[in-house]
C-alpha cells in the first residue's frame, strides 16, 4: 500500500498553492491572454482521439507546475499503482478496486489475493455474448416460444444508471427492433410506466443486483415476476423470462432464477464503476458483443494512458487537479457538465453518481477530518438547452462555475447545417463565459447608460473544451475512463477513501423501520422518532 502523506495543508506545494492563488485571483482571462497568446494552443493536452484544451481556466503554468507538485506530494503514482495492481485501496471495506481489469485485455494478469481475476472477467463476457448473440438474432425464446422483443433492465443506482447512459448514448448502434426500459425506482410508477405497452410473452427481465438484496430492486422484481405470472401462469416461465446480474447466487436461486442464467462480477467492482462489467449486460443486447468490445477497449485505452503518462500531459490528472484548484482555492462549489450530444443527455446524471458518491466524504484514510473541502456538486444537461435556462447565472451570477463542455468534431446524425450550429455555440460559451463585454464594449455599442451594468459580462469564468472526433462504443468507454480517473485523482489528493459509501445507510435502515411502521395499521403510533417525524408518519397512516 502506498505511504501515508502528510495532512493536504502542510504538504508543501499546497502552502505555494495558497500564496500562488492570492497572486493570480486578481487576474483576468483576458489579461492572462494578452500576455500570454500562446496559452489557447500550448494549454491543451490529447490523447486517445480527445482534445483537451483547458487554456480559459485561471491557471499559469506556475499554477501547474505547483498542482503537479501536490500529486506528487500526495502520492498519486503509487497510488495508481496500488489501484491497477489490485491492492486493498477501498480500506473501509478492505477491498480492491479493479473496475481496470473489467476491461484488461485477455493477455493481461491481475492478481487479487494471488489469483489473476482476468480470465474469469473474460469467461463471463463470452457468456454474455453468447447470450446476446441468441436475445438478438431471435433465438432467446420466451415460455410460448415467441422470440424476446423487449428488455427491461431493474436495478438502481450504479446497476441503473451506467446501462442507462449507456443506452441512450450509444441507441445510434443498437439493434432498432429491440425495445429496451430501465426500472429503478420503487416508486410503482416506474414499473407500471415501463411495461404498460409490452407484452409478457416477449419481455425479458435483466434484475441487476450486486447484492441482490436491494429493496428497491427486489420490490420491482418480485413486481415484474407477478406481471409475468399473470399471464403465463406456470412458475417454469421464469428461467425464459428472468436473468441476474449479480454477485450473491444465493440470493438469486432463492429469487427463482436459475443460476445458469446468471451474469457474475466480484466485489472489487463498484457498482458505480460497474457499466462495463456483467451489469452492463443491456448495453451488450443493444449494440452487440463487437460493439461492447470496441467500448471496453476505449475505456483500456484510457487506463493505460493515465497509467503511463506523465502527469504535465495525462487528461484525468490535468482535469482533477484543476477541480482540486477551483474547489479548494476559488471556493467553487460546483462543475457543470456540459455536453454538446444529445445521446449524451443522461451523462451528466451518471456522473453525478460517479463523482459525488465517490468524493462526497469528510474524512481522510486515517479517519481524521479532511483540512479542505472535497467532492464539488455536479450537474448539468446538453447543449444547447442549458443556454436557454440556466447558463444565466453562470455567466452573470455570483458564483464561479467551472464547467466541462464536451464536443465532437463529427456528428452521429449530420443534417443540414445542425451540428455546425451547435459546435459554434460550444465555441461561443467558452469564449464569452473566458472574455466576457467590459462596461466600454457595452456603451460602444450605443446602450444607455442604465442598462449598461446589466449588459456587461464580466466573464474571467474558467471552463474545459473537450474535442473528441465522434460519439462511437469506443469514445464513450473513453470519456467515462476519463471521468473515473479525474475522480479518482481528485480523490487521492484529498486522501479520502473515493471507494465506499457509508453515508448511504443511515436512511436506509430508517426507511426500514419506518417501514413496519406505517404498514401495520394495529402498531402503536411510533414514538422513538423526533416530533416531526413522528407527526408526519401519524398524519401519512391516517390520510393514506
Ligand atoms: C454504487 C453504490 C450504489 C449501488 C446501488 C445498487 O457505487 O454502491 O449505487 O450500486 O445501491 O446496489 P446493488 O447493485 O447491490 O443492488
Amino acid at each position: 500500500m502506498p505511504d501515508q502523506v502528510a495532512p493536504l495543508s502542510q504538504r508543501p506545494a499546497w502552502k505555494a498553492l495558497t500564496a500562488h492563488a492570492a497572486t493570480l485571483k486578481p487576474q483576468h482571462l483576458r489579461d492572462l491572454f494578452k500576455s500570454d497568446p500562446a496559452r489557447g494552443t500550448r494549454l491543451t493536452a490529447e490523447a486517445e482521439g480527445i482534445f483537451l484544451d483547458y487554456s480559459k481556466n485561471r491557471v499559469t503554468d506556475d499554477t501547474l507546475k505547483l498542482l503537479i507538485e501536490l500529486a506528487e506530494q500526495s502520492g498519486l503514482k503509487p497510488h495508481i499503482e496500488a489501484m491497477f495492481t489490485g491492492q486493498k485501496i477501498n480500506i473501509t471495506e478492505n477491498r480492491a478496486v479493479l473496475h481496470v481489469a473489467l476491461r484488461a485485455p485477455a493477455s493481461e494478469s491481475i492478481k487479487v489475493d494471488g489469483e489473476d481475476v482476468v480470465p474469469e472477467v473474460h469467461k463471463v463476457l463470452n457468456k454474455m455474448a453468447a447470450f446476446a448473440d441468441q436475445v438478438r438474432s431471435g433465438k432467446w425464446l420466451g415460455y410460448t416460444d415467441k422470440p424476446i422483443k423487449n428488455i427491461v433492465n431493474i436495478g438502481i443506482g450504479g446497476s441503473d444508471l451506467g446501462p442507462v447512459m449507456a443506452y441512450e448514448a450509444l441507441k445510434h448502434y443498437s439493434q432498432r427492433d429491440l425495445t429496451f426500459r430501465f426500472v429503478s425506482n420503487v416508486d410503482g410508477t416506474d414499473f407500471v410506466e415501463a411495461v404498460h405497452d409490452l407484452d409478457p410473452e416477449e419481455t425479458l427481465f435483466l434484475v441487476a443486483s450486486k447484492t441482490f438484496t436491494t429493496l428497491e430492486t427486489m420490490t420491482n422484481a418480485h413486481s415484474a415476476r407477478s406481471w409475468t405470472l399473470a399471464k403465463l401462469k406456470q412458475t417454469e416461465a421464469i428461467a425464459r423470462h428472468f436473468v441476474a446480474i449479480s454477485t450473491n447466487d444465493k440470493e438469486v436461486a432463492k429469487f427463482g432464477i436459475d443460476t445458469a442464467n446468471m451474469f457474475g462480477f466480484w466485489d472489487w467492482v463498484g457498482g458505480r464503476y460497474s457499466m462495463d462489467s456483467a451489469i452492463g449486460l443491456s448495453t451488450m443486447i443493444a449494440i452487440g458483443p463487437d460493439n461492447f468490445r470496441k467500448l471496453l477497449a476505449g475505456f483500456h485505452a484510457m487506463d493505460v494512458h493515465f497509467r503511463t503518462t506523465p502527469f504535465e500531459k495525462n487528461l484525468p490528472v490535468l482535469m482533477g487537479l484543476l477541480t482540486v484548484w477551483y474547489t479548494d482555492f476559488f471556493d467553487a462549489q460546483t462543475v457543470a457538465i456540459l455536453p454538446y450530444e444529445q445521446y449524451l443527455k443522461r451523462f451528466p446524471a451518471y456522473l453525478q453518481q460517479l463523482t459525488m458518491e465517490s468524493n462526497g466524504k469528510h474524512v481522510t484514510l486515517d479517519g481524521t477530518h479532511v483540512d479542505a473541502d472535497t467532492g464539488p456538486i455536479y450537474w448539468g444537461e446538453p447543449g444547447t438547452n442549458g443556454q436557454h435556462s440556466f447558463y444565466q447565472l453562470i455567466h452573470q451570477g455570483t458564483r464561479l462555475i467551472p464547467c466541462d463542455f464536451i464536443g465532437f468534431s463529427k456528428a452521429v446524425n449530420p443534417l443540414g447545417r445542425h451540428h455546425d450550429m451547435l459546435m459554434a455555440n460550444v465555441f461561443a460559451q467558452a469564449e464569452a463565459l473566458a472574455f466576457g463585454k467590459t462596461a466600454e464594449e457595452v456603451k460602444a455599442e450605443g446602450v444607455p447608460d442604465a442598462l449598461v451594468p446589466h449588459k456587461v459580462f464580466e466573464g474571467n469564468r474558467p471552463s474545459n473544451v473537450l474535442l473528441a472526433n465522434e460519439l462511437t462504443p469506443e469514445m464513450l468507454g473513453k470519456l467515462v475512463a476519463l471521468y473515473e480517473h479525474n475522480v479518482f485523482t481528485q480523490g487521492v489528493i484529498w486522501s479520502i477513501d473515493s471507494f465506499d459509501q457509508w453515508g448511504v445507510e443511515l436512511g436506509k435502515v430508517l426507511a426500514t423501520k419506518i417501514l413496519g411502521e406505517i404498514e401495520s395499521p394495529t402498531a402503536p403510533a411510533p414514538t422513538a422518532h423526533d416530533t416531526s417525524t413522528t407527526n408526519l408518519i401519524n398524519r401519512y397512516r391516517a390520510t393514506k
